[in-house]
């Protein structure tokens, strides 16, 4: 029997709403999605498995200009799911102006079929969606344009068939019951990353990496702890809050998500720790496995 395998790779601009997609499309929450730009970090992969198929999609750190190290590793994985897709979702938000002369560039280069999905059309009005899809029809000549409400999965299962449509002839590239290629850890401490971007503002969501540092399963429960990593001792009183208010609901919150993930009990215990400048020392961004 034939079988299709690919991978489809979702980019677009910080906040465009390429995680919700990406969740959208796999159904179920594989990556992180807050009302703040750059919020994800690595390039996930989520996995849907059926008996003649298997879809692997890709969700990227926003396009952006690199200002720091920390940025440089974000974009390298951009450009790898660029080179490595089968397929390209482009997100793009409606209401958004399109200037990175170098995203676009690349898309128009790549041999690989190219579908633009306008995003969060429920923020907008039918004209407005006519119009922007003769714009990037003109602009990109695409291979298909779905205008789509990702949060309302509005059009999302066009958006798979058309995935469907275009996926090549090949074995499975992963067991067929693997849903990413990360591991527990890994989503745990995205758990603790995202609860960090809704409760803080300005600069700690950013200045801030998390680190699990032991994660021991036993019968009952899962022994779960973390090193909150920020820049300078002001972060880390910030992130403490008064008498531990703050840290407290970050422990709370992550733990009621972590139980739901893993199923089972969690103990988690939270640390938090200065290293100055991590995000510009190539060593720890390694460390910290930004390290292609
Ligand atoms: P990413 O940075 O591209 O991964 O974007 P996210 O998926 O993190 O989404 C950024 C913000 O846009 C979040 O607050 C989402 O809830 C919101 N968002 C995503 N898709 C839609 C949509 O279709 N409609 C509306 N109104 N908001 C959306
Ligand atoms: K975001
Ligand atoms: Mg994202």
């Amino acid at each position: 029997m034939s079988h299709k395998a690919g991978f489809v790779s979702i980019v677009g601009k910080p906040n465009a709403g390429k995680s919700t997609l990406m969740n959208s499309l796999v159904g179920e929450k594989m990556s992180i999605v807050t009302p703040k730009a750059q919020t994800t970090r690595h390039r996930i992969l989520g996995i849907v498995n059926e008996e003649s198929y298997q879809i692997i999609f890709s969700d990227t750190p926003g396009v952006i200009k690199p200002a720091y190290s920390l940025q440089e590793s974000m974009m390298n994985f951009v450009q790898g799911s660029l080179i490595d897709a089968d397929i390209i979702l482009f997100v793009t938000d409606i209401n958004e102006k399109y200037d990175e002369g170098d995203v676009i560039e690349k898309l128009r280069k790549t041999s690989s079929p190219v579908a633009v999905l306008v995003n969060k059309i429920d923020k907008s009005t039918e004209e407005h969606v006519k119009a922007k899809i003769d714009y990037w029809q003109e602009t990109l000549k695409p291979k298909a344009i779905f205008a789509i409400s990702a949060l309302l999965t509005h059009n999302v299962q066009a958006v798979f068939q058309f995935v469907l449509d275009n996926l090549p002839e090949h074995a499975p590239y992963y067991a067929k019951d693997e849903l990413t290629d990360k591991s527990e850890r890994f989503f745990v401490s995205e758990i603790i990353r995202e609860k960090v971007f809704k409760l803080y503002e300005k600069e700690i969501p950013y200045s801030t990496e998390v680190i699990i540092t032991s994660f021991k399963e036993e019968e009952r429960m899962i022994r779960i702890s973390a090193e909150i990593i920020v820049e300078r001792d002001s972060q880390k009183n910030i992130i403490i809050g008064k008498s531990g208010s703050m840290i407290k609901k970050v422990g709370t919150y992550a733990r009621q998500d972590m139980e739901e993930f893993l199923q089972k009990k969690v103990f988690l215990e939270l640390f938090v720790k200065v290293i100055s400048d991590w995000r510009s020392k190539k060593n720890y961004l390694k460390s910290f496995g930004y390290d292609q």
